[in-house]
């Protein structure tokens, strides 16, 4: 007998061999086929019903990904605390955060949380830092953040870079600087790792670049720097370098400057807590356009045991000592400046009259400076 291919064709035959199993597939057939129809009504229904947007049904909207991380800057030992709550979904949720800590396109981390800390690297450098955030329905969005790491540096509380105006107010290690009165005085350009902060000119050094005075609260330190004369330095007046004061006061409790004159000797020189201390450094000595690295250091107690109180370095080498050193007095209200002085309003003075870069201080009264050719 022949065998039937279908239900209808074997009961309109009255065909009884039929199989059990038969019977099963072609019941489960014709479920599946109706459940596709209803589900095609669905869609259809669906595609139609919705202001005549036939797509809105269909569509998920991707995830917008967004990070901070605390510290942005930070020693190899630091442990940085990313925060991804910034993320969002505009039509469901983020289930998934991916995070790629070397910006090499391999994640390294996959947390449902929207917090993670980590030391991630103990190698020094620049990072780029990648998260990829996951919505339910599977689709990603992905952003991109800078981290600097950079190496353990042991009393080093200050460490500028002037890049820019955001550097400034970004200070890599310790407290931030900013402008006081105008910035038209000043530029960021070439220093010696990129850019510095160049202050060229005659005018009134109420308009200043500052950072808290908290930087000077210790008995003994060290103010480093380079620094590129770019500019003309006045017969009589010379370059103010740094200072540390009240602010508004022509007396200062730290300062650096280097003095021209119309004749006789000139020089760099440093001042501490008004005892004011000359250098084998003539004004003649410092070439125009090219890089010096100068520090200032001091200790009340005497510097690395020794009856020294004072010191100036230049390039690394012991350039001028003291060992008259006042002890100072911290006034809470005094500023340092950098690439000026402070003085009396509206007291024009001559300022750095070229380029400093790199500023770092540190709380001890540091002598080798070989280390200087790392940024
Ligand atoms: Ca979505
Ligand atoms: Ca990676
Ligand atoms: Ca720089």
């Amino acid at each position: 007998m022949k065998r039937c291919l279908c239900l209808a064709t074997l009961i309109l035959a009255g065909c009884s061999a039929l199989s059990a199993a038969d019977i099963i597939r072609s019941r489960t057939r014709s479920m599946v086929e109706r459940n596709i129809a209803a589900i095609t009504n669905s869609i259809v229904k669906q595609n139609t019903n919705t202001n005549g947007n036939s797509t809105t049904n269909q569509t998920n909207m991707w995830p917008t990904a967004a990070f901070t991380v605390s510290p942005t800057n930070g020693a190899t030992n630091a442990v940085f605390a990313f925060n991804a709550s910034s993320s969002f979904d505009p039509d469901g949720t983020i289930v998934s955060n991916y995070w790629d800590f070397n910006g090499d396109g391999l994640f390294e981390v996959k947390v449902a949380s929207n917090t993670y800390a980590t030391n991630f690297t103990n190698a020094a450098g620049t990072y780029a830092v990648v998260l990829k955030v996951i919505d339910s329905a599977g689709a990603y969005g992905i952003t991109t953040n800078q981290v600097m790491v950079y190496a353990v540096n042991p009393g080093l509380i200050l460490w500028n870079k002037l890049e820019s105006a955001a550097s400034l107010s970004n200070s890599v290690v310790g407290a931030n600087g900013w402008f006081t009165g105008s910035s038209s005085n000043y530029s960021f350009t070439g220093g010696k790792y990129n850019n510095g902060l160049q202050a060229v000119g005659f005018f009134d050094c109420s308009n200043k670049v500052v950072f808290p005075g908290s930087v000077m609260s210790n008995r003994k330190q060290c103010i480093e720097f380079w620094y590129k004369k770019t500019g003309t330095w006045q017969a009589g007046a010379g370059a103010n370098l740094i200072c540390y004061g009240i602010p508004g006061s022509p007396s200062y409790n730290i300062d650096a400057h280097i003095l021209t004159g119309y004749s006789g000797v000139h020089l760099l020189e440093f001042s501490y807590a008004g005892t004011v201390m000359g250098t084998s450094v003539h004004d003649t000595d410092i070439v125009s356009n090219q890089n010096y690295h100068m520090a200032f250091v001091w200790d009340e107690d005497g510097i690395g045991g020794g009856s020294d109180k004072m010191r100036v370095y230049i390039d690394g080498v012991l350039v001028g000592s003291t060992n008259t050193a006042n002890a100072r007095t911290i006034v809470t209200n005094q500023q340092f400046v950098v690439g000026d002085i402070h003085a009396v309003s509206g007291w024009p003075e001559w300022c750095a009259q070229g380029v400093i870069d790199n500023l770092k201080i540190f709380n001890y009264a540091k002598t080798d400076f070989s280390d200087r050719f790392t940024e």
